[in-house]
Formats: C-alpha cells, structure tokens, sequence
C-alpha cells in the first residue's frame, strides 16, 4: 500500500496541463468525494500498526502535493487567459449605455436662444442676488409701484438694498452700464417672485428677456421680430398685440399667437378662443435709456419678456408648474431624445 502512495505521489508530480478541463478531471479523481485520497485515508485502518506512522506521513504528502499542483496549475491558466485576452467575446454587442435626458426648461431655453442667434442677438447673463437700483430704479419702476411690495419681492434680510432678482430686465441694466448701442441681447436666468404656489405659478421661475438699442428701431421691428420668433419657434404665424402697461417700456403690448381650435385641447388651453398669451413687449422707456446715459433724441429700443415654463408648457403639454422641479424621472425621461 506504500508503494501504491508513492506511485501516486510521483503521478502528481509529474503532472502538467494547459487545459482546464483537464485539471478538473485530475481535481476530481484525487481530491473528489470518491477520490484516490479518501480511498487512501479510509484505507488506514487496515494498514500494519508498524507502518502506520510513515503511510500517514505519505498519504499528507500525496495530499498536499495534490493541493499544490492544482493551485500552482489554476494560476497559470489564469495568467495564460490574461495573457490571451479577457475571454470575452470582443464581437458581442456593448453593454447600453445609461443615458441622460435634457430638461424641458433648458430644452425650451435652448431653443429659444438659438432662433433669436440667428438674427444678431447674443446672450448675456447675471446675478441671481440683486440691488434695488437694477431690479427696480434703473427700470423705472416708481416707488409706489406695487412690484416694488414685500408682498412680491424676496428681500435679503441682512440688508434692506438686496433682493433675489424679480425679472432678468437687471441683466440688460447691467449690459448697458458697460456697453453702448447697438446693442442686441437676451438675457435667460431664473427669477423669483413671492407668490402663492399653484399650477401656474411658483416663487421661482425662468425667464427670457430681449433688448434692442439703436438709432431707429420702431414698434414695426419688434413686430416683426416677434413674428419670425413664434413662425420658428411654434410653427403658427399669426399673432396679435394688445395693449398694456409695463413701468420698462411705453407703449406696452401683451402678445398673444393664434394657437387654433382643431382639438379639444386647444378649446381648453385657449379657453375656447384659439388665442393664447405669450408675452410681453414693448418700446424702451426713454426714461430707462436716459438711466443708462444713452441719449433717448437719438436711439430707441424695443424689449420683451417671456416666462420659459409657460412656454414649454405649450410645447410638451405639461400641466402643472410644479413638475419643471419636482425631478420625477417619469417626466424627465420623456425628454431622451428631445432637442
Ligand atoms: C430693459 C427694458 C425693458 C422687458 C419686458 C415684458 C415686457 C414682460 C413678462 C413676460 C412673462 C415677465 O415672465 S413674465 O412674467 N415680461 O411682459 N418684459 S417688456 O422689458 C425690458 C427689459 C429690459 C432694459
């Protein structure tokens, strides 16, 4: 019995493979359940007492010599596999790569900048924290006049002269003090306004505003501009100024665009009349030009203001303000492949 060990044993060393398979064969017939090492321990009661102690010792050894050869055997065909590649199949297709969507808001925002690029105007932007003279003086907002009402400004406690922007019109403050006409801006940002939160309206929302200066712009070139913006922007072609009041601009328009009353959702969203309102414009108060030490004999200027929630409120027929903030992925996701 003895010698059947040390046969065994010399097998063992004497064994080398590349294949896996192999190893796994020679594992099983050693190391198995029924293998040659549990035959040869369960044989060990029969072995003569005087040989007892060296059989033992051989039969560790054969043990032993079988662990390190399938140890040493698996580490080299796991350096030859690296060494040949991953193992993967490299003609596979890849994995689907998590992708992210665009938020309407900027959607929105991105499609309006872009029709209005294409027509000379650049882009301007500025703080969200603002003092009272941008937000309000420099625009001839007069003091009594009710925007100015803790009811609808955030003010900044620590000092009274500090507010969180109500309009992004301070950005174009802000563009005028450091250039002169011509000048063709507008200026996305988010505003704030202390109101109750409902459907239509939040405490922060996102805003676009536009501004021409130059010797003899007219009423007809903001008309004009308007029109070619909604033709680009909602495909609709007619529009419709109505008369308003803004402190900023003198006169003053609402914008409305014929929508159309083909479906039941156009009777609903234009309350039946196929009209909806889309903006606000005007001529630049020369007042507002004199603040800026432009001289209001020699240039005029056009402006307008749109809010960008409403606006891809009609886009994506999306409901309810509260969803632009709500992060819902079941509304996000909605956007992967919109541009
Ligand atoms: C300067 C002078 C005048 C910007 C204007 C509006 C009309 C307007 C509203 C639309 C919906 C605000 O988001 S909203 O609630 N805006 O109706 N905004 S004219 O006039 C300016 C801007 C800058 C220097």
């Amino acid at each position: 019995m003895i010698e059947d060990i040390e046969k065994y044993l010399e097998e063992v060393r004497q064994f080398q493979t590349a294949d896996g398979e192999e190893l796994e064969k020679f594992r099983i017939r050693f190391a198995g359940k029924k293998g040659i090492l549990n035959e040869l321990f369960a044989r060990f009661k029969q072995v003569p007492k005087e040989d007892k102690p060296r059989y033992g010792k051989l039969l560790n050894e054969l043990k032993k010599a079988v662990e390190d050869k399938v140890r040493s055997l698996r580490e080299e065909l796991a350096r030859a596999s690296a060494r040949a590649g991953s193992g993967e199949d490299l003609t596979k297709p890849g994995y689907p790569y998590p992708l992210g969507a665009r938020h309407p808001l900027s959607i929105t925002k991105n499609r309006i900048i872009d029709i209005f690029k294409r027509i000379g105007f650049n882009v301007s932007e500025g703080p969200e924290i603002e003092d009272d003279w941008h937000n309000f003086t420099a625009l001839n907002l007069p003091e009594y006049h009710p925007a100015r009402d803790m009811q609808d400004t955030f003010f900044i406690r620590r000092n009274p002269d500090w507010l969180l922007r109500t309009h992004t019109s301070s950005v174009q403050i802000r563009y005028m003090e450091k250039h002169k006409p011509p000048i063709r801006t507008i200026s996305p940002g988010r505003v704030y306004r202390n109101e109750d939160i409902s459907t239509r309206s939040h405490i922060q929302f996102h805003q676009i505003e536009g501004l021409y200066v130059d010797e003899g712009v007219s009423f007809a070139d903001l008309k004009h501009t308007i029109l070619f913006f909604t033709k680009e922007l909602f495909g609709k072609s007619k529009i419709r100024f109505r008369p308003s009041y803004f402190p900023f601009t003198e006169p003053s328009a609402e914008v409305d665009v014929y929508w159309g009353l083909k479906t039941e959702h156009d009777y609903r969203i234009t309350k039946g009349t196929g009209w909806l309102e889309i903006m606000g414009a005007g001529m630049v108060d020369p007042n507002v030009l004199e603040n800026m030490q432009i001289d209001s004999q020699k240039y005029t200027g056009f402006a307008f203001g749109l809010g960008i929630e409403r606006i891809a409120m009609l886009l994506f027929g999306i409901p309810d303000i509260r969803m632009y903030y709500e992060n819902d992925l079941r509304l996000l996701e909605q956007f992967k492949s919109v541009l």
